[in-house]
């Protein structure tokens, strides 16, 4: 039985956001590692499929039509420069690649097609894929599934109150009805938001209020610091700061423990230190190479230098799929603090494979 909760409230998160700091690390770090190990960070390579020329009007987005901003718009990649890019990826040390789209939504047709094909290319170099590309249909989802496609990424971005404030020409629950028809497929599902476009900590928890009580949660949360381009509504925010990043990762591990907690956008502008406490407050994945989809990143040396000396390692593809989570070695992890962890692997996922729940069977004999 899994113990994760589903009717969290607004106000037990801002409890849980507003503990003290080292409170709340402990109680997050302890969350963590119940179900996750604590060493290893999932990695992912963003690749901007189609850059720019976008019709919506998310106020944080250089890829908007409608802003002036200084980004180099792209048609659609052809799928053998998509492979070339997923291959230098992994041989970075990336098993996942999340190519994203400038599109309000997926339209049927060819360029959907030559999408479908990159998904099945980069299945077979062994690698994750996610895809963001917009709204998509229970169709639209089915088809990407049958493709192949590991994860869909589609986030909230916010409260359901400050939404409104930051974009117009699409509603929350367009984007809840997006997540569900992925949710509808064997795809796993990847959505979280942005802090620091000027919203109140109640939004914050009003975003994780909306992303916990789905049932089943997010197999992938990613908290995004805002970045703020120039010519874009948001150009003038103050970067978040810090304490508030990790924070939002603390308190995004504890209500949702079985997710890998995605540190997104914006560690170009965090320390080392920084990036530290927010892995150890439960961060287990991070987008890896110098560009996100239009901004600035880390270096992918500079990431491996860190992994390094934190003694992080990179998780292999396809880990939490194929392999549900071996109890003994979990048990042993635990044997110190005399505590076992309550690790249960969701039903959902285990439905999705059934060599991962003939081997659950097993190892729990
Ligand atoms: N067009 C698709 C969509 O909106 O779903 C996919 C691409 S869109 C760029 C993916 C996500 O990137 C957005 O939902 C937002 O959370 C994040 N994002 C975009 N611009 C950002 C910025 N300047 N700073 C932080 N996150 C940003
Ligand atoms: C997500 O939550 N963050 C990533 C990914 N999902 C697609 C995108 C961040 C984009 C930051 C702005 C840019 O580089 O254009
Ligand atoms: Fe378009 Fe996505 Fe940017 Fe919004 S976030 S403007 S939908 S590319």
């Amino acid at each position: 039985m899994s113990s994760t909760r589903h009717n969290w409230t607004k106000e037990e998160i801002l409890d849980i956001y507003n503990k003290p700091l080292m409170e709340l690390l402990y109680e997050a770090a302890t969350t963590h590692r119940r179900h996750h190990d604590p060493n290893t960070v999932q990695v992912s390579t963003l690749l901007s499929i189609k850059t720019g020329g976008c019709p919506e009007d998310c106020g944080y987005c250089p890829q908007a039509a409608r802003y002036h901003t200084d980004i180099e718009g792209n048609d659609l990649m052809s799928v053998s420069q998509v492979k070339a890019q997923a291959l230098r990826a992994k041989a970075s040390g990336s098993s996942r690649v999340c190519m994203g789209a400038a599109w309000r939504n997926v339209k049927d047709g060819p360029e959907f097609d030559q999408v479908l094909e990159m998904v099945r290319t980069i299945n077979k170099l062994d690698m994750e894929v996610c895809c963001t590309l917009g709204m998509v249909t229970e169709n639209q989802a089915k088809r990407l599934a049958e493709a192949g496609l590991y994860a869909y990424n589609h986030n909230l971005d916010s409260s359901e109150e400050y939404y409104k404030e930051v974009i117009s020409t699409r509603g929350y629950q367009d984007r809840l009805e997006t997540i569900d028809n992925v949710r509808k497929t064997n795809v796993t599902v990847c959505s979280g938001g942005i802090i620091g476009m000027g919203e109140k900590v109640a939004d914050r928890a009003g975003m994780l209020v909306a992303l916990s009580t789905l049932n089943p949660q997010p197999e992938s949360v990613p908290i995004n610091a805002l970045v703020a381009v120039e010519g874009t509504p948001l150009e003038d925010q103050k970067p978040v700061s810090i304490w508030e990043m990790i924070r939002m990762v603390a308190t995004t591990r504890i209500v949702m423990p079985e997710t890998q907690v995605r540190l997104s956008a914006g560690r170009t502008e965090m320390s080392r230190e920084g990036q530290a406490m927010c892995f150890f407050a439960g961060a287990n994945s991070i987008f890896a190479g110098d560009k996100l989809l239009t901004t600035p990143n880390p270096d992918v040396s500079e990431d491996m230098e860190l992994f390094k000396l934190l003694g992080l390692n990179p998780q292999k593809p396809f880990i939490k799929k194929m392999q549900p989570q071996t109890v003994e070695a979990e048990d042993s992890q635990y044997q110190d603090l005399g505590e076992k962890p309550k690790w249960t692997r969701p039903e959902h996922k285990i439905e999705r494979n059934e060599e991962a729940k003939l081997k659950a069977k097993e190892l729990t004999k």
